[in-house]
């Protein structure tokens, strides 16, 4: 009896794991856990980077039973399915030695097979559309590295070569940014041989940085669409075939897949939110936000066709081939890394593409607090010298609002040779910045001549209204708001515009936000928090009352130091404690 219990049990083992387990060795999600994800898994992502590291209990794809067995076997969990690694403390002190080399956690990645398995993380709607597809394009997959380890580069080759139908896929090519690791020469032009799809190795006899190594292997390439990747992803089942479909529709698309979240500490894989967009700072930093509410509503409607962003990550993208050089390829004046991602963005839609992002199709990417490799000429020259260079071609009046407040790449502009990219922009007849503005991005948060830019100050404390000091520096700070004595000069902390629609926003496209129900006999304290476009965050401007109207409450904000007391909104009193003055500040 006990032997054939033991049978049963193993039988009904076997055919769960084969129920779930489909041709390309990936895992499917109950719908109830992709809802759990979509609920839990977005939040973390606010930034260009995810913030403190995670908590693997936090991390959806882990249940407590995972992290008990593991105190029992360490090594039981070799990252499978995306799982997480979790390394035992006797380990911790190399484990720490090993993370500084490229600043994750590579003891761990050394211990997941390059074929690992991922879970299958698309919704049913986006497995149905994308099921019986011909016809479709086929890319050339170029991935630049310097200096990468074997085991994220290889899983990334891997994952492309093992979640791609082959037909798509007309080969992989590696651009080496002129690493010195002996594993990455000799070893690895043998090593690629054996692969299935074909795959070569490029090499620059100099260190060029990001974007000129992935020119010369889109100069290279043979396929219809490029595609490029980090040297650090992982590809899930289904994550071609939705951008080269995009592609084949309209080639003047740029089509990014949705970027899921690798942990630099456990590789623990864990699917990001569908339903945000790619923009920017006031300092030009990539950053996702959170879709006004209008849009929403749209995308969650069709949440499987390509949806337009004002800008893309950088790292992750298809594009046609031809269009990439018909539209100028980069610029090629740009060193080692950062602002290429917003030149293309801007770039294509300024002159009559797209950047779109495809829900369908998600990509891993190992996300890092920090980068492992040298910046020849140091970290500010390079990435301000070609944010500058940015400014400078595509953001016309902008340019001078990101020069005046940003005097690191200021110092930088008059060195920049940029006429053969002004020509470019000449000839391909592209749009100014305030269209791109106005037309791809309607609510951002930039100064506009029709709009107030400057300070909102405190008449009776002579204080500066401000955001939250936050602590995380990707984060899109969020709580209530605080007034703080006025710097000088001025400073974009303690800067806001107010549209014409009553909107007050600031830095990071967060909102002076206060509740909307009829509150009059209590004081509730004002928040700053991500736009939403709602009434919550509309205020009305009096020029002779000086109050700043809650126009949803009808109540007035208001600071009282006797009480200790603001910013909050009040019952309207005009007194001296309710007086703001809107201090302008040229910005160009
Ligand atoms: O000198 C260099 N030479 C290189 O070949 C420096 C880097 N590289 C390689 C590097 O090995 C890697 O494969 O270039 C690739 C990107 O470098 P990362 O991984 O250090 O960049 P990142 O992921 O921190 O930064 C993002 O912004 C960059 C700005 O230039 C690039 O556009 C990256 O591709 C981009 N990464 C992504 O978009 C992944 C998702 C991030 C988000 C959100
Ligand atoms: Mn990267």
């Amino acid at each position: 009896i006990l032997i054939i219990l033991m049978v049963l049990v193993w039988s009904h083992k076997k055919l769960k794991s084969s129920e779930y387990a489909d041709d390309y060795g990936s895992l499917r999600l109950t719908d109830d856990q992709r809802d759990y994800i979509d609920r839990k898994g977005i939040h973390v992502v606010v930034g260009h980077y995810i913030g403190d590291s995670v908590d693997p209990m936090k991390t959806p794809n882990v249940t407590k039973e995972i992290v008990n067995k593991n105190m029992f076997n360490p090594r039981a969990y070799d990252g499978k399915n995306g799982e997480p690694v979790l390394i035992s403390s006797k380990d911790f002190p190399v484990m720490q030695q090993l993370f500084q080399i490229n600043r994750f956690n590579l003891m761990a990645s050394d211990r997941i097979p390059l074929n690992r398995t991922l879970p299958d993380v698309r919704k049913k709607k986006c497995i149905i559309r994308y099921a019986n597809l011909t016809d479709l394009p086929e890319t050339s997959v170029i991935i630049v590295f310097h200096n990468e380890a074997w085991s994220t580069l290889m899983r990334t080759v891997y994952s492309v070569i093992n979640r791609s139908p082959r037909k798509l896929l007309k080969e992989i090519i590696l651009v080496d940014d002129n690493s010195d690791r002996e594993f990455l020469k000799e070893s690895l032009d043998e090593y690629v041989k054996t692969l299935a799809v074909p795959t070569r190795v490029l090499r620059s006899g100099t260190r060029v940085g990001l974007i000129n190594a992935r020119l010369i292997g889109a100069k290279q390439a043979k396929g219809q669409v490029l595609t490029f990747l980090d040297a650090h992803c992982e590809c899930t089942v289904g994550w071609l075939e939705p951008l080269l479909e995009a592609i084949s529709k309209n080639r003047t698309r740029i089509v990014a897949p949705v970027i899921d979240i690798i942990n630099d500490d456990t590789f623990a894989y864990t699917r990001s939110f569908e339903l945000h967009w790619g923009a920017f700072n006031w300092d030009l930093h990539f950053r996702w936000l959170t879709l006004s509410g209008p849009l929403m509503k749209q995308r969650r409607e069709n949440i499987v066709e390509p949806f337009k962003t004002p800008a893309m990550a950088g790292g992750l993208f298809s594009m046609d081939r031809e269009y990439f050089f018909e539209l100028g390829s980069y610029d090629d004046q740009m060193k080692i890394w950062g602002g290429e991602n917003l030149e293309l963005s801007f770039r294509v839609w300024q002159c009559g593409g797209s950047v779109e992002i495809a829900p369908c199709s998600h990509v891993g990417h190992l996300f890092r607090k920090s980068s492992p490799y040298t910046f020849p000429g140091g970290v500010g020259d390079i990435l301000y010298a070609n944010l500058a260079r940015v400014a400078l071609v595509w953001m016309d009046d902008w340019a001078e609002f990101y020069f005046k407040f940003n005097p690191e790449a200021a110092r930088l502009r008059d060195k920049q040779q940029i006429r053969e990219r002004l020509a470019l922009r000449d000839r391909l007849k592209c749009r100014g910045f305030d269209w791109y503005l106005d037309n791809v991005w309607p609510d951002h948060f930039f100064p506009k001549d029709d709009r107030f830019f400057g300070k909102i100050v405190h008449r009776q404390t002579g204080n500066c209204l401000m955001k939250p000091l936050t602590k995380g520096m990707y984060a899109q700070p969020a709580g209530y708001a605080v007034t703080e004595p006025c710097v000088s000069p001025p400073d974009l902390i303690q800067m806001f515009v107010m549209t014409k629609d009553g909107i007050v926003m600031t830095d990071e496209s967060v909102c002076l936000d206060a509740p909307e129900r009829d509150t009059k006999h209590e004081k509730p304290k004002v928040k700053i928090m991500a736009c939403n476009g709602l009434a919550r965050q509309k205020w009305n401007y009096n020029h002779n009352t000086k109050a700043l109207i809650h126009t949803g409450s009808e109540m007035c904000l208001a600071v009282n130091p006797n009480r200790d007391e603001g910013p909050v909104i009040a019952a309207c009193n005009g007194n001296f404690e309710q007086q703001w003055e809107l201090q302008s500040v040229p910005w160009k």
